[in-house]
């Protein structure tokens, strides 16, 4: 994913290749004339054009024809949906608007992880940067300034952002960058330079009343043939800001007075990405769209005697199909008693069985937004009677949150309204005694933003309108559980997304079937991978 050229179109790659450095900065002007010219050359060609013969006229348009198709088609390497430069600058002129009098925001790109020797794990941007800049390479830093700073050569400026550098050799191995020149003209930052500039970079923080960041948490690794790395932008920061040395921390009794604020940039963050702009909820219906696919395909195809891992597969390969480049979160697909363990990611259980039930949540991440998506479906495609008991005590918790779900209601309501449903319906079936009796059925809450985490920033007490968010009550009755063993190895969760409207809400993951019947009925159909049969391995 590093180094890709957002929504980029192959004329303006051509034109990068042509004009390099100042030439870039007259391509506005270059277009107007550009256009002027061309639009005297079609008045003229107007009347050229009947004065030839018309096999040579067809000629003519269709190589015009051909320019056109050239000159406005996508970048075929990628795809062209992304979000647009003015998402993101829009974001950010509404993040200066909530930043405190006389500070600045400051954000690091995440890490890049090693998983072993020389591996790395795919890489990820950090959501809070990609939200605001819509970058998606490692050893970056951003700066938003409540006010317009001014440069030592007098540019005006509130925001600037340092980028790794194009190299022609490393992206050989590790793919296309978009280096400081890329950034401006892709990204729309206008001051955007390159990461070996950090170091040099010059401003008096000390003026400001707040520097907002979220604090390090020691976890960067110093690549130390790089001197301008995330690991080494951390250290000069450091510096730059004041930053208490950890041996100063163990002589001063009292925290310094400074004007660094770790505490106040994930609420102001929350305050933005909690409500979804209508570019974000294009983004979150094709997630929701693509994950719903993926459970439909699986309620077909599903058959007693996969594996875990293959009906993760069907999942997963249906997700890539449309296009998601990556999964929200590890995929969680629990046979029986496997479901009772709430984040399941082993997926290892080589047959599941006729009489199990399966629980799968998982969510797809389209350009970075992810849904988040449970079902839980009889394996051999009808519910038992104690299955479809529990099933629908579930579906019932999640119908009476819904009834309570919009602006106003809080979470804590949604919850309460899943457990009255659920300790009531467990007393009733003799699984605990009193509906007061405290219990592990349902150790988890019901709700939670989504976004560009699948447990996404946002403000967590009210409802309120453009928020999206999850309603996932369950019941987890493992083996050897204090009640009739009829009911061990039970685990049902249903988990739907909601964006919350004006009265209440819409309930967007509603192609996934979710009653008894729905979910018998589309199972007794037939699937395309019925007939995708590979050989047994010798
Ligand atoms: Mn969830």
């Amino acid at each position: 994913m590093a180094g890709e050229i957002t929504g980029c179109s192959a004329k303006s790659v051509y034109s990068f290749a042509l004009f390099s450095g100042d030439t870039l900065k007259n391509l506005s002007s270059f277009a107007v004339a550009g256009y002027i010219v061309l639009v005297s050359l079609v008045i003229a060609f107007c009347d050229f054009y009947h004065t030839i013969t018309i096999p040579m006229q067809k000629l003519i348009t269709l190589m015009l024809m051909l320019a056109a198709s050239v000159a406005f088609a996508q970048n075929p390497d990628m795809p062209p949906d992304f979000l647009g430069k003015d998402f993101h600058k829009d974001r950010r002129a509404k993040l200066r608007e909530k930043l405190p009098a006389n500070s600045v925001a400051v954000y690091f790109a995440n890490a890049v992880r090693n998983r072993a020797n020389d591996v790395d794990y795919v890489y990820h941007q950090d959501p809070d940067f990609y939200y605001l800049t819509g970058y998606k390479e490692p050893d970056a830093v951003l700066f938003i300034f409540k006010d317009k700073q001014t440069a030592a050569n007098k540019t005006q400026y509130d925001e600037i952002i340092f980028v790794q550098p194009r190299n022609v050799q490393a992206e050989m191995w590790t793919g296309r960058r978009l280096g400081d020149a890329g950034v401006k003209t892709q990204l729309g930052l206008e001051q955007a330079f390159n990461n070996t500039e950090f170091k040099k970079y010059n401003v008096d923080f000390s003026k400001f009343d707040n520097i907002l960041f979220t604090d390090f948490k020691n976890d960067v690794r110093d690549d130390t043939r790089d001197s301008s790395d995330l690991y080494s932008m951390i250290e000069d920061f450091k510096v730059k800001v004041n930053y208490p040395s950890k041996d100063k921390a163990l002589v001063t009794r009292e925290p310094q007075k400074n004007n660094l604020n770790t505490q106040d940039l994930e609420a102001i963050m929350a305050s933005l990405r909690g409500f979804k702009t209508k570019e974000e909820m294009q983004m979150i219906r094709k997630a929701v769209s693509v994950s719903c696919m993926g459970q439909r395909e699986v309620m077909k195809a599903i058959k007693p005697g996969m594996s875990e891992r293959e009906i993760q597969g069907i999942h997963e390969f249906v997700f890539k199909k449309y296009q998601a480049e990556d999964l929200g979160y590890p995929s969680i697909v629990g046979a029986g008693h496997n479901g009772c363990i709430l984040h399941y990611i082993d997926n290892y259980k080589p047959n599941v069985s006729n009489k199990e039930m399966i629980l799968m949540d998982l969510g797809a991440e389209y350009h970075g937004y992810t849904a988040d998506i449970t079902r839980t479906i009889p394996i051999n495609g009808k519910f038992s009677p104690e299955q479809k008991q529990i099933y629908e005590l579930v579906l019932k918790a999640q119908e009476e949150a819904m009834k309570v779900c919009k602006p106003g209601a809080s979470f804590g309501d949604l919850t309460k309204a899943t457990r009255v449903v659920v300790n009531k319906g467990l007393k009733d079936l003799g699984i605990i005694k009193n509906e007061t009796d405290k219990h592990m059925y349902y150790p988890h809450g019901c709700c939670h933003h989504i976004g560009l985490d699948v447990h996404d920033l946002g403000p967590y007490d009210k409802l309120q309108e453009s928020m999206v968010i999850t309603i996932e009550p369950g019941i987890y009755i493992p083996e050897n559980a204090a009640c009739d063993k009829r009911w061990w190895g039970i685990a049902v969760r249903i988990e739907d997304d909601y964006l919350i409207t004006k009265d209440g809400y819409e309930h967007l993951s509603t192609a996934a079937p979710r009653t008894v019947e729905d979910i018998e009925a589309l199972m007794k159909q037939p699937s395309a991978l019925d007939d995708f049969v590979l050989p047994e391995l010798k």
